[in-house]
């Protein structure tokens, strides 16, 4: 375990070359773009939130290097189990905007057919399976899957995420401690953003870091800038091709900040300091990634123009659909628990079915 934090790309964008991971030009400026459309989303959602047209969202605003940055270590055969903080892996993945928005509505498109809250994304197309709401939960989840792709053979890698407060959850015990006994291909990424709503922390563990707990379960830990995206890449990177070859479980804590307030029902400003947001902000991760792209002659203002434009437009869009799409039939509530439904959900189904009024207009087969 290393306690020593790695950064890459130093404050006016220059990056060590012997550190710097050398990706191309083209996957450069697709990364740099997947971040600042992410936070445009999250900037949009929350205000859709505010004007009432959502009922709930849960911004990264901050954290953008350190999800993204990851989840480009991996290939697209691979798994995630996220937490909540994550929605530049849709981006990156080149997840439907539909899919996006329809699962803040909870409207018929939804993925999850309204049964999760706004934000808590299921998207089968890109290996990003269901958001847990319990915090912690995916790890083992996560563990389990890649156990079982040990068992079955094949190299595929999976990624989960938590928090520093999910750090103190049982489940990170019950993941890290299954994924090192069985040496299971799983990268676990604490995004370390100094707070679990209210409590900062310095009041989460007396651990040196949360790198440091890997030792404890005997597999290698690492702390890295978390604002740096070709830092976490490149740590993300070596952990997620140990896994592959067979190397076991890495614990990788990205170093952050969350810059925005825990949710929509939360106010940061009861609580912290304006003064720590300030200087959090001058380490602001798109900022400094924009200065190292500039440096190299990747970034010019028309283009960062020209992508927000289009990205505005398809996300409002994508908006105006999903907000006239009707809510998922109510019959579905009986959809996906079983294979095969049991008698009496049959007979409840029945009798909804038999029900007056617009519930019952719009009911789809029963998957028997
Ligand atoms: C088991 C459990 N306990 C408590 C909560 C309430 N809760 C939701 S988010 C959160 C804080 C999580 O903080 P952290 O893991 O640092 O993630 P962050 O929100 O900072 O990304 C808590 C306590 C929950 N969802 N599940
Ligand atoms: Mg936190």
């Amino acid at each position: 375990m290393t306690s020593k934090l790695l950064t890459i790309i130093e404050k006016d964008g220059k990056a060590a070359k012997d550190k710097d991971p050398n990706l191309s030009d083209a996957e450069l400026k697709r990364v740099y773009k997947t971040m600042v459309t992410t936070r445009m989303m999250d900037e949009r959602a929350l205000n859709l939130q505010r004007q009432g047209g959502i009922g709930f969202y849960l911004q990264a605003l901050g954290q953008e290097a350190s999800h993204i940055g990851s989840a480009l270590a991996m290939e697209d055969s691979d798994w995630f189990f996220p937490a909540y903080r994550q929605p530049g892996i849709m981006l990156l993945r080149g997840a439907d905007l539909d899919d996006i928005v329809n699962e803040w509505y909870g409207n018929d498109g939804d993925t999850s057919k309204g049964r999760q809250m706004p934000v808590h994304y299921s998207l089968r197309s890109i290996n990003f399976v269901s958001i847990s709401s319990p915090i912690g939960t995916q790890l083992s989840h996560a563990a389990g899957a890649a156990m079982a792709a040990k068992i079955r053979g094949d190299d595929t890698v999976f990624m989960t995420y938590c928090g520093d407060g999910g750090t103190s959850s049982n489940d990170f015990h019950s993941g890290l401690n299954f994924a090192a006994v069985y040496q299971s291909p799983c990268v676990f990424v604490v995004e370390n953003n100094q707070w679990a709503i209210s409590v900062p922390t310095s009041q989460q563990t007396a651990s040196e870091s949360m790198a440091a707990k890997a030792t404890a379960y005997g597999i290698p830990g690492v702390r890295v800038d978390g604002n740096d995206i070709l830092a976490v890449y490149r740590v993300c990177k070596e952990a997620v091709d140990r896994a592959r070859k067979g190397g076991g479980p890495t614990l990788v804590e990205t170093v952050t900040y969350r810059m925005g307030s825990h949710s929509s029902s939360d106010d940061a400003a009861r609580y912290r300091d304006e003064e720590e947001y300030e200087r959090w902000k001058e380490r602001d991760p798109i900022d400094r990634f924009q200065k190292y792209l500039a440096k190299k002659k990747l970034w010019s203002q028309d283009w960062e123009d020209e992508f927000r434009e289009q990205f505005k437009q398809d996300l409002q869009d994508a908006i105006d659909r999903a907000r006239v799409r009707p809510k998922p039939a109510a019959a579905t509530l009986f959809d996906d628990v079983y294979m095969n439904p049991t008698k009496q959900l049959i007979e409840q189904r029945e009798e909804l079915l038999g029900l007056e009024g617009p519930e019952a207009d719009d009911i789809g087969e029963f998957p028997l």
